[in-house]
């Protein structure tokens, strides 16, 4: 089949007004959120059901045309837009949220829903989504589970593995797989559902997903403490984890970052002094308010004088919450971000955040580095500034520094198209020839996500 004849029968599957060849319609689908990563589509095909995903995958197969499986192209690794010439799959028309099983505690939602769809969905029937993340009002639910999203609340809940008890998927030559009853305990063979978290599109079209959901906690406090430096900070979120059983999220972030959201945003910083680094940490709990333990362990830690700033009330909680969830946007108000998203054992968390600018600054003195990231989970995010799109020097210097503090080199946002040439570093050969052994048995003519975690 001809491109042109592909297109024509997609044209067919999905109608008229869901295959987009002109160009300025595609364009959004084409450019992921960084701007970095950029490639023009066949054409832009968004079915309306299963069985039209399972119709537009049997006709890219059948023209040899690669497929880039997409939902809210909030995706930071450059595996969610197309290389050049295939069909973008958008699964942005599945949003269907079926109503909360209320007994069970879970729900059932088609992969394009966004996240902030289902959390309304699940707190308007008296629970809540385990997985949280900045990117909530765009990111699907199926592009969560294809990325294993982390996100803020991860040493509480898990990533969005841990969130998964049932999927529909389609497999590459229309087959349609499903597990979706929702049983905590199903040992019947491999874990077909599991496999697919992390993916990122190579193996299959997620296109319903169950979500276990946890409950809601009615009292929360966050507190911003400045302290001196990593170490601290590292020493002080280990202390806050061990001493605090409601602990909801440990984030870190530097002045260099403040500094940012200070200018592109309205925020204020969270008190009057300047430190060099801030450790942001939230708590909930449903019985007893939280927010004593909390400010006693923030003062067993030690705080300076006027370095810690802390708020119950929906409004302040979100005004602190700014300090760390808007890094991203304002890092992409500057320029065009080379990201590294990486994570290193606990012990070396401080070592990272202190050298990574000075590994970048050594190939690259004009590059500014910022770094922030989720501290409990010993992930952090080395955003660099300056270089070109295609320039992985300053990319390989941080990744290098990763292995060699003995780190991995994707912590939450997937391997992508960015970060290839990185993956038998980390995971060594033969784990590589084994996840290519899945990929071949899969999608044997490498249909799905062409160039996503191996070369194309
Ligand atoms: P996309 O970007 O569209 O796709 C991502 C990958 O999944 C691609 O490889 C794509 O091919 C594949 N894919 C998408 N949908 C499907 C499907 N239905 N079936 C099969 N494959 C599919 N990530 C975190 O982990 N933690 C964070 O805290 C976090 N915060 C963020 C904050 C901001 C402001 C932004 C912009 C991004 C953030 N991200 C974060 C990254 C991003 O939101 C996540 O990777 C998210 O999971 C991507 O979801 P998406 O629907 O946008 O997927
Ligand atoms: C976050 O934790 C996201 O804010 C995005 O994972 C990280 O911007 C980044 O590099
Ligand atoms: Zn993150």
């Amino acid at each position: 089949m001809t491109p042109d004849a592909l297109v024509a029968s997609l044209r067919e599957i999905v109608g008229e007004t869901h295959c987009l060849t002109d160009p300025a319609l595609c364009a959004s689908y084409e450019t992921d959120w960084t701007r970095r990563f950029h490639g023009e589509a066949l054409a832009v095909a968004r079915p309306g059901s299963t069985d039209e995903v399972a119709r537009v995958l049997v006709a890219c197969a059948d023209a040899g045309i690669g497929v880039v499986p997409q939902g809210g192209n909030t995706g930071l690794v450059g595996g969610s837009v197309p290389r050049g010439g295939e069909v973008v799959l958008s699964l942005l028309r599945l949003n269907e949220i079926e109503e909360v099983d209320r007994v069970a505690g879970e729900v059932t939602v088609g992969a394009g829903a966004t996240l902030a769809a289902v959390q309304a969905a699940a707190r308007g029937a008296g629970w809540e989504v385990g997985v949280d993340l900045g990117a909530r009002d765009s990111a699907t639910i199926g592009g969560m589970v294809a990325t294993n999203a982390g996100g803020v609340n991860v040493v509480r809940h898990g990533a969005m593995r841990s969130q998964l008890i049932g999927f529909e998927a389609v497999r590459v030559d229309g087959t349609v797989l499903r597990r979706l009853p929702g049983m905590p305990k199903d040992n019947t063979g491999y874990d077909l559902g599991e496999l697919l978290a992390g993916s990122e599109g190579t193996l299959a079209v997620i296109t319903r997903i169950r979500l276990r959901l946890v409950p809601p906690l009615r009292h929360r406090a966050v507190c911003v403490i400045g302290l001196a430096d990593a170490h601290a900070a590292v020493a002080a979120a280990s202390e806050l984890r061990r001493t605090l059983g409601s602990v909801m999220a440990l984030e870190l972030f530097t002045d260099a970052g403040l500094e940012l959201i200070t200018r592109h945003t309205a925020a204020r910083a969270p008190f009057a002094g300047r430190t060099p680094v801030y450790l942001l940490v939230e708590v909930a709990s449903d019985d007893d308010d939280p927010t004593d333990g909390l400010l006693a362990a923030v003062d067993a830690i030690g705080v300076g004088e006027g370095s810690a700033a802390v708020a119950t009330d929906a409004a302040g909680r979100h005004r602190l919450w700014q300090m760390r969830e808007r890094h991203t946007e304002v890092i992409n108000a500057e320029g065009v971000p080379h990201k590294l998203d990486v994570s290193v054992p606990a012990a070396r968390y401080a070592e990272l955040v202190e050298r990574s600018p000075q590994v970048v600054a050594a190939v690259d003195p004009d590059a500014r580095t910022i770094v922030y990231g989720h501290v409990g989970d010993g992930n952090l995010h080395v955003n660099v500034l300056g270089p070109e799109p295609d320039d992985h020097r300053t990319d390989d210097a941080v990744l290098e520094l990763v292995l060699e503090l003995g780190g991995s080199v994707s912590a939450e946002h997937g391997i992508g198209v960015a970060k290839v040439a990185w993956l038998v570093r980390d995971r060594g050969t033969e784990t590589v020839a084994a996840m290519r052994a899945i990929k071949a048995a899969w999608d044997p003519a490498g249909i799905l996500n062409p160039g996503v975690l191996f070369d194309a």
